[in-house]
């Protein structure tokens, strides 16, 4: 008999019906199939056609702490420079079987430089970012055009630019990579190149603005000479003083009565491509979030996978039924459709949360999904 009403997805109970008693017969055709590398799809279906997103990723935080602290061991013990390319440790999701994948879709990595030291040039088709949670001192070169990096900039690297790093500083820095590497391991789409194993006197330059940002960090307005849109943004370095102040403005506007947050007291932005409109890559969507003092997101969940890292501030973070107290630096994952909700600590003044997701993979391909559950 049949107990379920169209729109029910219950495999559970309906995965049973209409199923053949087990025979020698059957055994020899399930054999049989075998031994010809086929597969049922009635035995199957439930697996292969769940009911929404099952994520093989878990909710998965790493301590801050203890990734700077691996880094800096890393830093004396293992030089940096061609072969190995970069001093990056990635984070490895417990749920994917070992590769250093954060999720399904994304890389993020902790990346350390020793004074003096330079990470040689390649470029990659995979896109990339750098965000910068703490330090300075570090300034990475995109096609001979070089970027310094400091404390809360975002420096997102579309895919095929050369790429290479310099610490200029007296001090090692820190900070965090992200890359679709996963998503291009999986599709299969990946292409790479060695570049120059050192850089010119004049790449190696430690200007306060790149040339990316002087033709191009200038809000609304756009050069007349560079009306081709790309599919990856042309700015190359986005600033904190610049995501502060939009984020303290949008608290501002709310507390004078104005609905521009997403719910009271949570701020955000997205880092987007001037020449238009959209996400910085075409692969990972990259956003600022920040928590008034006290208060709490909306629950949400979306089909695709987020990683988060903790810029300023102590909250308490939930994911499915993971929950977490997170502090300065601290990393961690949100898999495909599990809720998520963070709040602000209320004796600490606000909670910034960086956070970048394969969003606009989901959205190119009309297979996105988003809800408060
Ligand atoms: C890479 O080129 C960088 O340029 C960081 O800093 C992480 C992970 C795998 C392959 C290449 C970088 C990377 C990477």
């Amino acid at each position: 008999m049949n107990t379920l009403q169209p729109g029910s997805s219950d495999w559970k109970n309906v995965a049973a019906q209409n199923q053949p008693d087990s025979s020698p017969a059957l055994d020899a055709l399930y054999q049989g199939m075998k031994d010809e590398l086929l597969v049922p799809l009635w035995t199957q279906i439930g697996d292969l056609m769940p009911a929404h997103p099952q994520s093989k990723a878990s909710a998965h935080l790493w301590r801050w702490k203890r990734l700077v602290e691996l880094a800096e061991r890393s830093g004396h013990l293992v030089p940096v420079g061609r072969g190995g390319e970069r001093r990056a440790i990635a984070l490895a999701n417990p749920g994917l079987g070992g590769r250093p994948y954060a999720t399904p879709t994304l890389w993020a990595a902790i990346q350390y430089l020793m004074p003096g030291e330079n990470a040689p040039e390649h470029r990659h088709t995979q896109h990339a970012f750098r965000f910068v949670v703490e330090g300075e001192g570090v300034w990475t070169v995109v096609n001979g055009d070089a970027i310094r990096m400091s404390r809360g900039d975002f420096l997102p690297q579309g895919g095929w630019n050369w790429h290479a790093h310099h610490n200029a500083a007296t001090a090692p820095m820190a900070w965090i990579d992200g890359l679709d590497i996963p998503f291009s391991y999986y599709t299969e789409s990946q292409f790479f190149e060695l570049g120059r194993e050192s850089l010119s006197k004049a790449e190696m330059g430690t200007p306060a603005f790149s040339r990316s940002e002087r033709l191009w960090a200038h809000p609304g307005l756009r050069p007349v000479s560079q009306m081709q849109d790309s599919a990856t943004s042309p700015l190359l370095a986005y600033r904190w003083v610049d995501t502060d102040r939009a984020l303290t403005e949008q608290l501002k506007l709310e507390a004078e009565g104005h609905a521009v947050t997403l719910s009271p007291g949570h701020a955000a932005v997205r880092y987007s491509n001037p020449t238009n409109g959209c996400d910085v890559m075409p692969t990972i969507r990259c956003e600022m979030h920040r928590l008034a003092s006290g208060t709490t997101t909306q629950p949400r969940r979306e089909v695709g996978s987020s990683v988060y890292q903790v810029f300023d501030g102590q909250g308490s973070v939930q994911v499915g039924k993971e929950r977490w107290q997170v502090e300065r630096g601290d990393m961690f994952v949100v898999p495909s459709w599990r809720t998520f909700t963070a709040g602000c600590n209320k004796d600490a003044p606000q909670l910034d949360l960086f956070r970048f997701s394969d969003t606009p993979i989901f959205e190119a391909l009309h297979a996105h999904r988003a809800g408060n559950p």
